[in-house]
């Protein structure tokens, strides 16, 4: 989608610190890092919420939180533990109108978040 920063991100035209990518997905460090370590794990193709999903996304959204774990063992902090985000909409906080999950590490969070 031609204004979405995080399309951007998938076809180059703004820098990230890339994690990991492969033909679907894309993970990436969060500019504004709420914990020592926060990355983003991304569908390439453009979903505007989790309220656009379809049945046929259940293996790419599958796809996004064995991402996540994979990059929890190769980075180190799987043992240690970490936390998994998705926030929906403006009562769950989203900014960036493509879907992302956060993978929060590298501290104690707390709960419940705020
Ligand atoms: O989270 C959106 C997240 O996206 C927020 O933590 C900042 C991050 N962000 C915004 N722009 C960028 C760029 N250009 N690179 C990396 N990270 C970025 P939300 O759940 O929508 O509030």
């Amino acid at each position: 989608m031609q204004d979405c920063i995080f399309c951007k991100i998938v076809s180059r035209e703004i820098p990230a610190k890339i994690a990991y990518e492969d033909d679907q997905v894309i993970a990436f460090h969060d500019i504004d890092p709420k914990a020592p370590i926060h990355l983003l794990v991304i569908p390439k193709r453009h979903i505007t919420t989790l309220n656009d999903l379809e049945e046929g996304d259940a293996a790419l959204v599958g796809r996004l939180q064995v991402t996540a774990a994979k990059l929890a063992r190769e980075l180190g902090f799987a043992e240690q533990g970490y936390r998994v985000v998705m926030n929906c909409n403006e009562d769950g906080g989203q900014t960036v109108w493509h879907i992302h999950m956060h993978v929060l590490a590298g501290r104690q969070l707390t709960w419940p978040p705020g």
